[in-house]
């Protein structure tokens, strides 16, 4: 009976551990992302995705990112965002470090209006692809999506929940009614 406790006690424990293991890394630059990155955070929230994160910059903590991207794949994770304004090239050095898609997201710089973060993240030499997507809030969203969207090729369960996130989007606009 004892033994029984244990084992299911330690089932539980394991249960819990994979569920809780980060499968989708957001990184970004500086502090100022957040705001936009929280977008990221709350579709990856709202699909019950399991994610991490965090601050980590491309040219301020340059060994960190190598490191967090050569060793992401081992610890689970699927797909990383990386997000950074100005000088961006965050997504590029994750994307230098790892096999797995990365994705980036052009923060709306105060000077450039983004297209410095734009520029930076898209032109990457051929042979290390960053997903790119839209400068600022909506390009957060849509990472986060695209990210769930990758996840739902190997998961029926998940892909059922994409389709019902469109579907109510869908439906919300067609309910649109416009005052004279
Ligand atoms: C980039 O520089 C960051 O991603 C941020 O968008 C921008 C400004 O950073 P802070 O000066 O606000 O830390 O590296």
């Amino acid at each position: 009976m004892a033994s029984l406790l244990y084992l299911t006690t330690k089932y539980r424990e394991l249960f819990v551990a994979t569920n809780d293991t980060p499968i989708v890394g957001i990184l970004m630059g500086s502090a100022s992302d957040w705001d936009t990155m929280k977008e990221s955070h709350k579709v990856l929230e709202e699909f019950g995705i399991p994610h991490d994160y965090r601050v980590l910059s491309a040219h301020r903590a340059p060994v960190a990112v190598a490191e967090y991207a050569s060793g992401a794949e081992a610890r689970g994770m699927k797909v990383i965002i990386g997000a950074a304004g100005a000088a961006a090239h965050l997504a590029g050095v994750i994307a230098a470090n790892t096999l797995l898609p990365v994705l980036g997201v052009p923060i709306e710089s105060p000077s450039l209006k983004g297209m410095d973060s734009l520029l930076s993240t898209v032109q990457m030499p051929g042979g290390i692809p960053v997903g790119t997507l839209a400068i600022g809030k909506a390009g957060a969203k849509n990472a986060a999506l695209l990210a769930v969207a990758v996840l739902a090729t190997t998961d029926a369960g998940l892909r059922e929940k994409l389709r019902a996130y469109r579907e109510k989007q869908t439906a919300a606009v067609l309910a649109v009614k416009l005052e004279a």
